[in-house]
């Protein structure tokens, strides 16, 4: 892909301090900061935007010494390295999956995307940001407030504008809400060629909209049969416009298969939270709550961003809840405890599960139980390669067909609808930026590499007559993330380890 319209030599240029001083963030960036790649993508800007924008902004401020919304590398140099916007994600990745969504996308046609909203859990007081994660996935841009759209110009790769409207620089705002990035940030570092105050939405909008004949969004224009702001603002900048699209399908298609950077992250998150799940199984744990407790601080401690989903801390007969997350029972040493519990790093999470026994060592009842799972967990992560050439769904059904002939063996009675009452969920979805990964992507799609994916079987056995007695109350769940090779899987989550032997010589 080509990543640059303009000569380096230009943008240097167009870099020189000016005679005329006035406080920029946005200079000393591009200047002293922004790696040779980054400044590829700037480049992209034509020169007469360097022009106008150099008029404005004349005078270095070290980036370092600036607030943003959130880490760049300036500011936080052991997060993230020079050209990245991301933890792993870089500047030109962030350009080439534009390029890549407006690729698909047909002549005079737009993308809209709208940021998440902060929200309430009552009063002032919110839930922690999470962005949207198309918004995301697109700009690596982390405010609310903000809309970002992607306007194509032509066929080749680079044949589109890129407009990011946020919040602009405010410093009395900003004393009380925490700092936010800016206008001229949204340019400089996010490298979006036209940017502006989203208080001004409407005519940023009317001007980007110019000439554009149908608009891909999935954000909401009406709720409830009423118009929403956002739906609001489209009638008054696009009157004109009225073929609407979705635009979900398109960005799924991309972000199904994952990149080199964004499988490097998500093993990065695999591997930290299961040594953190090793190192939980190997000590006795009293309680859900401690247990829990102990892996959230190891995942903060061992440099990942936190938790990934609120985790499922289950003992005993609690594991067959399959969404239990009350985690605050104290735990026996006669039962076992299921923990699905995954970290996230970058924005890109790991999904895994482990069920071990209390005490470090398996009863003759919970071995076999582990065991019949365990087997058909294993085989079904080995048909985890794009050579087997096998859905999600045909996975299930092939892990189901195993599950039956284990807990055959084991004297359960599968007739009627017994299996959907022991194995009651898929055996497993896409994995990403989202636990549950792009969202309506189908199931029945043969994997590919790239492809990342959970292998989760799981055995619930409720306190029901038909099934043996010493099996009754017992979960088991083994979930390893994996990513699909040409040949063969890559387990992200494989330091969680889940061998019989292995677990009990944890505690010998
Ligand atoms: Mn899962």
């Amino acid at each position: 892909m080509k990543a640059s319209r303009l000569p380096i030599r230009h943008l240097k240029k167009c870099l020189e301090p000016q005679p005329r001083p006035s406080y920029s963030q946005s200079r000393s960036i591009a200047t002293s900061l922004v790696p040779r790649k980054t400044c590829q993508i700037q480049s992209r800007r034509p020169l007469k935007q360097c022009s106008a924008a150099n008029r404005a902004y004349s005078t270095t401020v070290p980036a370092s010494q600036l607030l943003f919304g959130q880490p760049v590398h300036e500011t936080h140099p052991h997060v993230l390295k020079p050209g990245e916007l991301t933890p792993g994600i870089t500047a030109q990745e962030y350009h080439e999956r534009r390029a890549a969504l407006c690729a698909l996308l047909p002549e005079n046609s737009s993308v809209i995307l709208r940021s998440a909203d902060l929200t309430y859990r009552s009063g002032a007081v919110f839930h922690a940001f999470r962005q949207e994660s198309n918004f995301l996935y697109l700009t690596g841009f982390s405010e609310p407030e903000s809309l970002a759209v992607l306007r194509k110009t032509g066929d080749a790769p680079d044949d589109y504008v890129f407009h990011l409207f946020c919040r602009p620089k405010d410093h009395q705002a900003e004393q009380w809400h925490g700092p936010w990035s800016g206008v001229d940030a949204a340019r400089d570092v996010w490298n979006a060629d036209e940017v502006g105050d989203i208080g001004r939405a409407v005519p940023l909008l009317t001007e980007a909209l110019k000439g554009v004949e149908s608009i891909y969004t999935d954000a909401e224009r009406t709720r409830n049969g009423a118009e929403t702001s956002f739906g609001g603002m489209l009638k008054l900048a696009a009157p004109h416009i009225s073929s609407f699209n979705a635009l979900k399908s398109h960005i799924n298609s991309l972000r199904a298969i994952k990149s080199p950077a964004e499988i490097a992250n998500m093993r990065h998150a695999g591997q930290q939270s299961g040594r953190a799940i090793t190192a939980a199984m190997r000590r006795t744990w009293e309680s859900e709550k401690e247990l829990a407790a102990f892996l959230e601080y190891t995942y903060h401690m061992s440099g990942l961003d936190g938790q990934a989903y609120i985790p499922v801390v289950a003992g005993g007969s609690r594991g067959t809840l399959i969404h239990y997350t009350l985690n605050n029972a104290g735990l026996k040493s006669d039962e076992m405890v299921l923990v699905d519990a995954g970290g996230e790093y970058g924005t890109y999470i790991t999904d895994i599960t482990r069920t071990w026994p209390v005490s470090g060592k398996f009863s003759p009842p919970q071995r076999d139980l582990y065991t019949a799972v365990l087997k058909a967990q294993r085989s079904s992560v080995s048909l985890c390669r794009a050579s087997a050439n096998l859905t999600l769904d045909q996975l299930h059904n092939i892990t189901e067909r195993s599950l039956r002939q284990e807990l055959t063996h084991l004297g359960f009675n599968l007739s009627g609808d017994a299996m959907n009452v022991l194995f009651p969920h898929h055996v497993g979805h896409y994995v990403g930026l989202d636990v549950h990964d792009v969202p309506g992507y189908p199931r029945n799609v043969p994997l590919k590499e790239g492809h990342c994916i959970t292998i989760e079987p799981g055995v619930y056995v409720p306190d029901d007559d038909r099934f043996p007695r010493h099996f009754r109350g017992m979960a088991v769940r083994i979930e390893d993330s994996i990513a699909v090779g040409d040949d063969n899987p890559l387990i992200l989550t494989t330091e969680a380890v889940k061998e019989v032997e292995d677990i009990e010589a944890l505690r010998s």
